[in-house]
C-alpha cells in the first residue's frame, strides 16, 4: 500500500486590523473542519494568520505594536483551534507573530501533531522589506526588518503523525537553500504560510509576475527536492493593501496539483503520494549519488554577488559594463 498523506492548504482571505483573535480563530475552525470533512489529516495555514499583515505600518516604538503579538502558544483565544483539531485528530502549522518571555520578536511557525501537541517550531530566517519606512510613512510599507529578528531556530523537520514535515515561511520559499536543507534532512514535505502583497513600496512588479515567481518557487523546489510543497496565503485585500493569494499544493514532479480559485477563505485539498517523493529520490536525485557538495562552496562562503572564481588553467576576463559587484578582498575572491 502507498504511504500518502491528505494535506490541505488553508487560505485565509483578507484580515481586518479591527479583527479579533476570537473571530478569527472561528474563521481557521470552520476551515479546519471542512477540512476535516474531506478526510484531511494536516491543515497549514499562513503566515501571520491571527492577525492582519502589520509589518506594513510603521511604528518607531516596537512596544507600542505589542497587541499583533502571542506571548504564549496557545493562548486562551488560540486555545479553541486546539482543542478542535485536536478533537477532529487533524494536525496543523500556524504562522503567527511571537514575542518571548525575554523580549525577543520573531516570524514563528509551528506545527501541531493530531494530539494537539506542538512538536516543531521556526523562526522566519529570511525576512524581506526594510528596517525603515520607504517615502511616505503613511503608505502600506513592508518593515519585517524592523519588527522581527533573524529567525534563531535553523530550518528544522520534524516527525508529525508519521511523516516528515519541513517548516519555512513566506519569503523564505523564494531561496533554493530552504528546500535543500529541508531535503537534507529528509523531508517528505515543506509547509509554509505566506503574506505576498502585490509589490513593496518603491516596487511593484506586474501583478501576473508576482503569481509566476510565487508558483514558480514552490515547483522548483518540489522537484529539485523531491518532496510536496503545501503553501497556504492570506489573500484578498487587507486594509486597502491586495495580495496574491494563490494557495496550492504542488507535488515532486513539480505540478501544481491544487490551486486556490478566489481570494478569501478557501480550503485546497489533496492527497500527497509519500512513495511519488520516494521514486524521484531514488534516482534522478539520488542526492547520495549526485551531488558534489565541494563543489558549492561559495554558496556557505558568499552572502552576496562576487567576482568568478578563477578557474585553473584560464586567464580570467575582467569584468566590465553591468556585471556582478567585484569583491576585493582576497578571502572572497579565494
Ligand atoms: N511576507 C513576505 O515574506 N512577503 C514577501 C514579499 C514582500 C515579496 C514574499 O516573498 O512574498
Amino acid at each position: 500500500m502507498r504511504r500518502q498523506l491528505s494535506v490541505a492548504a488553508a487560505q485565509v482571505g483578507g484580515i481586518q486590523p479591527g479583527e479579533t483573535r476570537e473571530e478569527v480563530v472561528r474563521r481557521l475552525i470552520l476551515l479546519l473542519e471542512e477540512a476535516a470533512a474531506r478526510s484531511t489529516r494536516l491543515v497549514v495555514f499562513p503566515e501571520l494568520t491571527l492577525t492582519t499583515f502589520f509589518p506594513r505600518y510603521w511604528a518607531q516604538d516596537l512596544a507600542s505594536t505589542d497587541r499583533w503579538f502571542e506571548t504564549e502558544m496557545p493562548g486562551p483565544s488560540v486555545q479553541p483551534l486546539f482543542d478542535r483539531a485536536r478533537e477532529l485528530g487533524v494536525g496543523f502549522y500556524l504562522g503567527y507573530a511571537e514575542l518571548t518571555g525575554d523580549g525577543h520578536r520573531y516570524n514563528t511557525s509551528i506545527l501541531v501533531d493530531s494530539t494537539g501537541r506542538i512538536v516543531g517550531r521556526y523562526r522566519k530566517i529570511h525576512l524581506p522589506g526594510h528596517a525603515r519606512p520607504v517615502g511616505d510613512e503613511q503608505a502600506p510599507q513592508h518593515l519585517e526588518k524592523h519588527y522581527f529578528e533573524v529567525g534563531d531556530l535553523g530550518l528544522g523537520v520534524f516527525d508529525v503523525d508519521g511523516v516528515r514535515i519541513g517548516m519555512c515561511l513566506c519569503n523564505d520559499r523564494r531561496w533554493a537553500e530552504v528546500y535543500r536543507v529541508l531535503a537534507l534532512q529528509g523531508a517528505e514535505v515543506v509547509v509554509l504560510g505566506y503574506n505576498s502583497p502585490l509589490g513593496l513600496p518603491g516596487w511593484q512588479p506586474e501583478p501576473h509576475h508576482m503569481m509566476s515567481a510565487h508558483l514558480l518557487s514552490l515547483q522548483a523546489g518540489a522537484y529539485q527536492n523531491s518532496l510536496w510543497v503545501v503553501a497556504a496565503a492570506k489573500a484578498g485585500v487587507e486594509d486597502g493593501a491586495e495580495m496574491i493569494g494563490g494557495s496550492a499544493l504542488v507535488s515532486p514532479a513539480g505540478e501544481v496539483v491544487a490551486r486556490a480559485t478566489g481570494t478569501g477563505d478557501e480550503v485546497v485539498q489533496t492527497v500527497a503520494d509519500l512513495d511519488l517523493a520516494a521514486a524521484y529520490r531514488a534516482e534522478i536525485f539520488d542526492f547520495e549519488a549526485h551531488r558534489r557538495p565541494d563543489q558549492y562552496r561559495l554558496i556557505t562562503e558568499r552572502t552576496g554577488r562576487g567576482a568568478p572564481v578563477p578557474v585553473p588553467g584560464q586567464v580570467p576576463e575582467p569584468l566590465t559594463g553591468h556585471g556582478p559587484r567585484i569583491a576585493t578582498t582576497t578571502q572572497e575572491t579565494r
